[in-house]
């Protein structure tokens, strides 16, 4: 028997109203699907010819998605609060809902023109809490993925389900409470940036390279698709491991990917699938951001691959 998104929302433990910001999103995410199955046809490819807050050139695509995540959170009175990775400043709504969204719309631009996988990353906490909570404080998260299929991926904090976009356009459950395998012998970091590398970083990678000749005693293999919700997704359904560390280019900054709707979210879904995240020296969900746009090094996935990461940090630091 298929169970809709619908029908396991109202399944849920959680405040419906909780739930209708889950909804919002996943709604979001159906249009955002429609429109990059077509962008090409419509012309809506390329730069926008905008930069966002952090300097980034927007595309097209980034704008669009932006608005149609706005549209359905507009329409929710339950959210108050949206903070987006393309967004200046958090939007506020006068209608007393107890909810914040923070969400990256489109993750993975630089993918878009060659039909990669790109998602839409959400996390959802209390609005009460103000804009800078951290990452423990989430009530939700999610991602959504369009690749072959779309897929959207949920928690509430203790378990996580995963949704398949239908032919009646209805997400339906196809995994529940999928595991992160413990070990792993997949991993994904841009190698590109190997000459900026911390120590640790270094280390881990090359005992990797390694495999079974070296200290890791076991043949790995690397896959980076360069989008992180493609990334994330392959780690959710089989294991691995996914780092973004801090490196001598991004550290002033203080990492590449966002704190409040890249990392935390993921780092969230992680946990709740039994798996692990860190910036390397810390638990990304204990991060106290200072900044709604705030960067963070991102190490996270298979729980005894991020562990023997944080050993890494611990022995080399
Ligand atoms: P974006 O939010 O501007 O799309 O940037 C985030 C993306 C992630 O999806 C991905 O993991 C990372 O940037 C890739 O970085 P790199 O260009 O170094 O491969
Ligand atoms: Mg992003």
């Amino acid at each position: 028997m298929t169970t809709t998104l619908a029908q396991w929302l109202a399944a849920q433990p959680v405040d419906p109203k909780l739930a209708s910001v889950v909804a919002s999103m996943a709604a979001a995410s159906i249009d955002i699907a429609a429109e990059l199955r077509t962008a090409s046809i419509a012309g809506h490819t390329g730069l926008a010819g905008q930069t966002n807050v952090q300097g980034e050139a927007q595309k097209a695509l980034d704008v669009i998605s932006n608005d149609i995540v706005l549209k359905h959170i507009e329409q929710n009175p339950e959210i108050s609060i949206l903070v987006s990775e393309e967004l200046d400043e958090a939007v506020t709504f006068d209608n007393g809902g107890a909810y914040l969204v923070a969400t990256d719309p489109l993750d993975g631009s630089s993918n878009l023109d060659v039909n990669v996988t790109v998602g839409t990353i959400f996390s959802v906490l209390p609005s009460a809490g103000g804009l800078l909570q951290t990452g423990r404080a989430q009530l939700a998260a999610g991602y959504a993925a369009y690749g072959p299929a779309t897929s959207l991926v949920l928690t509430f904090g203790t378990s996580v389900a995963v949704f398949t976009l239908n032919q009646n356009g209805e997400f339906v459950l196809t995994a529940d409470n999928p595991r992160i395998p413990e070990a792993s012998a997949e991993y994904a970091i841009n190698t590109a940036r190997e000459r900026f590398w911390d120590e640790p970083t270094r280390r881990y990678v090359t005992e990797n390279v390694a495999g079974e000749t070296g200290s890791a005693g076991k043949r790995y293999n690397m896959r980076w698709v360069g989008s992180m919700v493609a990334d994330i997704h392959r780690i959710m359904m089989r294991g691995g491991i996914f780092l973004y560390p801090l490196d001598s280019e991004t550290v002033s900054k203080g990492g590449r990917l966002r704190l409040l709707y890249e990392a935390n979210p993921m780092a969230l879904l992680m946990q709740a699938a039994g798996g692990r995240s860190t910036t390397g020296r810390l638990d990304i969900l204990d991060v106290v951001p200072t900044d709604i746009h705030q960067r963070v090094p991102v190490i996270l996935g298979s729980a005894k691959e991020v562990a023997r990461v944080e050993g890494l940090y611990r022995s080399l630091d």
